[in-house]
């Protein structure tokens, strides 16, 4: 296998979805029935037996990809990665590698891949897969073992080979060969994997679909996949990364449907982890956990909305920019860029006292001095402002050549 090509921010082959900036994540399965997030299995030490049975009563008749890809798109999101199969090993789309899948294993008896797929072509938005490539509790060497109640759930060490080439070989074939182009791969959990077996991974993805991005959680070794999944709700550091990269964030504390009490993020919030993420260079990708009815919750989609209404009045502050030129952590809120123009974010009153000085931001910049406190000063600079969130957007059009003298930015 040859080298894991490293991809800058600027290469062709991850334009699409380093512009894309924000994308919805789904966590949906069988497990959605228990309400107790994407781990009930394991945490409840449900034996395979016992949870084979959901099955035969998942039937989520109100399930409509066309609404679940518009409130994607009403939420300003430009791709969605769903859960293809998650730990539990019960696959969401029809699998002739094992029955125990939505098509052939429940009442339901539909393809929602094959739904999802064809609204996100007629939307414009691209559809991604999350694979839970090592972690797989139905497959029979994870039996729970009664007698000490303890799971030996990671297959890596002793049955991948055997694991690889009945399952997730001919599943992994099958998503990439039966629901058209595919984004992204979404790897998850690799612990234990060889590096030899992450790169064959790697090469059976890319051989079926060159274009077909992965995410670094192929493997466990660094450098993996095309760019890096930070830790779970983890917002890099400002030049951390040499690799586009991005955070997987839940909006409560569950990834997969849940009716425990959780803390939900706001909009306000959420907006400001997504400025934050983009300003330091790279993308959220927020999750939503659906219903075993099939629904999204409504506060989630409440939220969304709301989270785009805000992304439409300040597009271009987000979508195809890059992030902060400063290395340093900005207190106030971030710094977000496209070549001529810069946009700084404004989330709180900690607005450098002696104002903010830029320096050569990659040549189309001198310096620009921010003067404190813009919220009072009458904005020499049009300036879109959101009441309601009291979050605002400073849009700074610089001239056209690069500034001798300094731009002053109130
Ligand atoms: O174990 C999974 C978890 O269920 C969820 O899918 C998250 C999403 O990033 N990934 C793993 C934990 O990091």
């Amino acid at each position: 296998m040859g080298e894991q090509e490293v991809h800058k921010r600027s290469d062709p082959a991850t334009a699409w979805w380093t512009d894309a900036r924000f994308g919805m994540f789904i966590h949906w399965g069988l497990y959605a029935a228990l309400a107790k997030g994407e781990w009930v299995m394991y945490a409840d030490k449900i034996p395979v037996r016992e949870y084979e049975k959901l099955a035969g009563d998942f039937n989520p008749q109100q399930f409509d990809a066309a609404a679940w890809v518009q409130l994607a798109k009403d939420a300003g999101m430009k791709y969605i990665v769903i859960t293809a199969k998650h730990h539990d090993g019960f696959a969401m789309f029809h699998s002739k590698a094992d029955p125990f899948n939505i098509v052939d294993a429940t009442p339901f008896g539909r393809d929602p891949m094959k739904e999802l797929a064809e609204a996100c072509r007629e939307a414009g938005i691209v559809l991604c897969f999350y694979y839970s490539h090592v972690i797989d509790w139905h497959h029979p060497h994870s039996l729970h073992k009664e007698h000490n109640n303890t799971w030996d759930y990671n297959l890596a060490e002793k049955h991948f080979p055997e694991y690889w080439e009945g399952k997730a070989k001919p599943q992994l074939k099958e998503l990439l060969t039966s629901y058209g182009p595919v984004g992204l791969l979404w790897f998850d959990t690799a612990g234990g994997l060889s590096e030899a077996d992450s790169r064959d991974i790697v090469a059976f993805v890319k051989g079926l679909q060159p274009d077909c991005l992965i995410n670094s959680r192929v493997s466990h070794f660094i450098g993996m996949g095309d760019y890096v999944s930070k830790g779970d709700n983890e917002i890099g550091m400002s030049g951390e990364d040499q690799r586009p990269w991005e955070t997987p964030m839940t909006l409560n504390q569950s990834w997969g449907y849940t009716t425990r009490d959780q803390v939900w993020k706001t909009a306000e919030a959420v907006i400001k982890k997504l400025v934050n993420v983009i300003g330091k260079g790279g993308n959220l990708l927020l999750n939503v956990g659906p219903t075993p009815e099939g629904t999204i919750p409504e506060l989630s989609a409440e939220r969304l909305r709301e989270v785009g209404e805000w992304i439409r009045r300040n597009s271009d502050a987000i979508y195809g920019t890059e992030g902060s030129p400063f290395p340093a952590e900005l207190e106030f809120g971030a710094v977000t860029t496209r070549p001529g123009r810069v946009y700084v974010h404004v989330h709180n009153d900690k607005w450098p006292a002696d104002g903010l000085v830029m320096y050569g931001i990659r040549g189309e910049v001198s310096r620009i001095y921010c003067l404190a406190d813009p919220k009072k000063k009458e904005l020499a600079f049009r300036q879109t402002v959101d009441e309601a969130l009291d979050l605002h957007v400073l849009k700074v059009e610089l001239p056209a050549e690069p500034a001798d003298e300094h731009v002053t930015v109130i």
